[in-house]
């Protein structure tokens, strides 16, 4: 269990530094001043927490200062803690099998990560003894074929190719079919993230839907939007239209090993109440790792020096 906690720990360690690193580093024993709050209040925008939580944790530190002058570093880290928690309650979400196949389509804007995080996701449930097939339904980027097949050819996944131009959602139609036939526990379906224009995505996505229901009125069982973890706050607004236009069932953030701002995902929960089922913390299938709240908030504020170690 610890070395999962420690890929939370590596991969939001960029967060953390950035919240930290700038008021003397966490257990370093260094007191905290009126200014030493201000910057972390700053810290704590700059990763994107978002207004109302970066708000709750600097109104509490600000009353335990008030309370007692002696407040550490590490004193604002278990603060933070506290509240994040609280927050996140409710925000864990897994895979559950609630389909003959259970259908996961992968939503996304352009480059979000969305063709990895199929092939990462299928590793796993692989891993977990299930069935899978993926289905390429990026029929709009020349290359999306070539390289979901290098993954799955990679990771021994069975895969439904399609041609470039070829109609997104017949694809998604055949492959459904393919996975009900070979007795697949899941179809995992890719798609694109970028169409001449928004509106024929958003219209592509709607037919892909249309069609599943052809075959079972539940489907698709996760809608997970793939959302760049290192757009900070645009990845909000994102959140925003792929739920409103699609219908999400929640998160997986990816690439938050390259960035400091590793909060967004807390916004998006207040605000969409969206859980997250997956974070991406580097390009190699085991960094995909399944959200918790306690691995996630043990990583961004350490309320151990054993935790922290940064
Ligand atoms: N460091 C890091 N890189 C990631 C992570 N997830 C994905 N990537 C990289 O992000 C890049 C884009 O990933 P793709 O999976 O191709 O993204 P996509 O959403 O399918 O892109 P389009 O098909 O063009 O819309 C690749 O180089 C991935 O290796 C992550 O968690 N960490
Ligand atoms: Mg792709």
């Amino acid at each position: 269990m610890f070395g999962l906690y420690k890929k939370f720990r590596d991969g939001l360690s960029k967060t953390t530094r950035q919240l930290f690193g700038s008021i003397g580093g966490l257990f370093s024993g260094a007191k905290l001043d009126a200014d030493s709050i201000e910057t972390l209040e700053e810290a704590l925008y700059g990763a994107d927490f978002g207004v109302e939580t970066t708000d709750e944790i600097i109104s509490k530190i600000k009353d335990a200062f008030k309370q007692e002058k002696e407040l550490r570093s590490q004193d604002a880290s278990a603060i933070g803690s506290t509240v994040l928690r609280r927050v996140l309650k409710g925000s864990e979400k897994g895979l559950s099998e609630d389909g003959t196949p259970t259908v996961v389509i992968l939503l996304g804007v352009n480059g979000s990560g969305k063709t990895t995080t199929a092939a990462k996701i299928g590793c796993k449930l692989k891993e977990d003894g299930r069935n899978v097939l993926i289905a390429a339904c990026d029929t709009f980027r020349a290359a999306a074929n070539e390289q979901l097949k290098s993954w799955c050819e990679r990771l021994e996944l069975e895969l439904v190719t399609s041609q470039h131009g070829a109609d997104a959602a017949a694809v998604a139609f055949d492959a459904w079919n393919a996975a009900r036939s070979r007795g697949k526990d899941y179809l995992i379906i890719d798609t694109a993230g970028r169409l001449h224009n928004k509106a024929n995505l958003i219209q592509e996505l709607a037919k892909i839907r249309r069609v599943l229901q052809k075959h079972d009125p539940s489907a698709p069982h996760h809608s997970i939007l793939v959302a760049d973890g290192s757009l900070g706050s645009n990845s909000i607004e994102q959140a925003r239209v792929f739920h409103r236009e699609f219908g999400l069932t929640g998160l997986a953030v990816t690439k938050l090993d390259g960035t400091s701002r590793g909060g967004a995902l807390v916004g998006i929960y207040r605000e969409l109440h969206l859980p997250v089922y997956f974070l991406g913390l580097g390009e190699q299938p085991e960094d995909l790792q399944p959200f918790t709240v306690d691995n996630y908030v043990n990583a961004i504020f350490p309320t151990e020096p054993a935790r922290a170690e940064l």
